[in-house]
């Protein structure tokens, strides 16, 4: 960790890890846990994300700004000077002291400055595809989420590996990376489907919704319950496809900090998932698992073995909770049992 002569942390370091605490409820604790240089590498990774996906979300800057600042993002990483003073996001403050995150990217090796700025570079000119449209298809629901998410698995893993805490294999293989991240990321966008349908922000794909309504807020309306469970768990079964993957990449992992900072993440979402599957309160609010059952969790995650038992518990439990008229029942059966057998 880079020290001031005093033998202190420096002030822009500090002032990062407040960052990271006041915009993070779910990373900051996992972060500041990590071994060696991964800390201080992956506090930064978030918050120059974090800083992004403020620009992404803000519904207050016109799409003809939107595009090229969300393009040349990356290149505000070479500017010491470089911030943004008209976000209206709760997060905006990323943004207005962005000055002293690029001081702590500056510091970092080499190695972690190049995969940032190359993930950062990628995320930013993705984002710009599905700004002025929903996503269409299954394909476009992978393609987003491999823009907002899996992208940042890819980049995590490189890190890892880099960082030797993980092999080299690890940071080489995408398609795991990219499906730990598309979990994630699948698991917020269906629950956090009327935030977002209020916003104005359309993130469920229409290959899936449009077989239940003739717009995607339309699920929302009371009169159409039936069909909205039904599209909900459509997308939940998608989601749960993943699990395979995720417990395989996290059967590679070797290092105890990394492994918790992986793990974590994921029972929380699998979690959320069996809150949320056929849940008719996803479409009149807010869905959270308790807190009592998240700090379970996060304290018996300790290994793979752990991680499979929590796995294999909520999907036995969606799996008991489908619907004899769900018109997904026999494809939901299906993906739980591919996730029962490997966990
Ligand atoms: C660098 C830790 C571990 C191999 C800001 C972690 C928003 C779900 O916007 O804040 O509030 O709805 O609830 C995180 C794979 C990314 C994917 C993505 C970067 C896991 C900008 C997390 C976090 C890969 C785009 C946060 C994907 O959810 O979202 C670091 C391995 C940021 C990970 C966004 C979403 C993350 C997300 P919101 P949240
Ligand atoms: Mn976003
Ligand atoms: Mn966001
Ligand atoms: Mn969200
Ligand atoms: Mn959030
Ligand atoms: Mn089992």
């Amino acid at each position: 960790m880079p020290r001031n002569n005093q033998g202190e942390l420096s002030p822009t370091l500090k002032q990062c890890y407040k960052y990271l605490k006041l915009t993070s409820r779910s990373f900051a604790a996992v972060i500041q846990a990590l071994d060696g240089e991964l800390r201080n590498a992956i506090c930064i990774f978030y918050l120059v994300l974090r800083a992004l996906d403020t620009v992404e979300d803000d519904m207050t800057i016109p799409n003809d700004v939107k595009i090229p600042m969300l393009r040349h993002f990356h290149l505000n990483l070479q500017d010491t000077h470089w911030s943004f003073h008209d976000s209206k996001e709760k997060d905006k403050i990323v943004l207005e002291d962005f000055p002293t995150i690029t001081a702590e990217f500056q510091a970092l090796a080499p190695v972690y400055q190049e995969v940032i700025s190359d993930i950062c570079c990628k995320m930013g000119n993705g984002m710009t595809v599905f700004l002025d449209r929903g996503v269409g298809s299954l394909h476009e629901w992978n393609e987003y989420c491999h823009y907002v998410a899996g992208l940042v698995g890819i980049g995590l893993s490189r890190l890892f590996s880099a960082s030797k805490l993980e092999s080299p294999e690890v940071g080489r293989d995408e398609r795991l990376a990219n499906n730990m991240g598309l979990f994630l990321q699948k698991t917020n966008i269906i629950r956090d489907y009327l935030e977002d349908v209020l916003q104005g922000r359309e993130f469920w794909p229409k290959e899936v919704w449009g077989k239940y309504g003739r717009k995607l807020g339309d699920l929302a309306e009371p009169d159409n319950r039936q069909q909205a469970l039904h599209c909900l768990n459509e997308l939940i079964t998608n989601a749960l496809e993943l699990v395979p993957d995720c417990i395989a990449y996290m059967t590679r992992l070797h290092n105890q900090s990394v492994f918790n900072f992986c793990a974590i993440p994921q029972v929380m979402a699998i979690a959320t998932l069996e809150r949320c599957y056929n849940n008719p309160a996803v479409l009149t609010g807010v869905v959270k698992i308790r807190k009592g059952e998240a700090v379970k969790m996060m304290m018996g995650v300790s290994n793979v073995e752990k991680v499979k038992a929590i796995m294999h518990y909520f999907t036995s439990q969606i799996e008991s909770r489908i619907p004899k008229d769900d018109p997904n029942a026999e494809r939901t059966r299906e993906v739980c049992s591919k996730a029962l057998a490997c966990t």
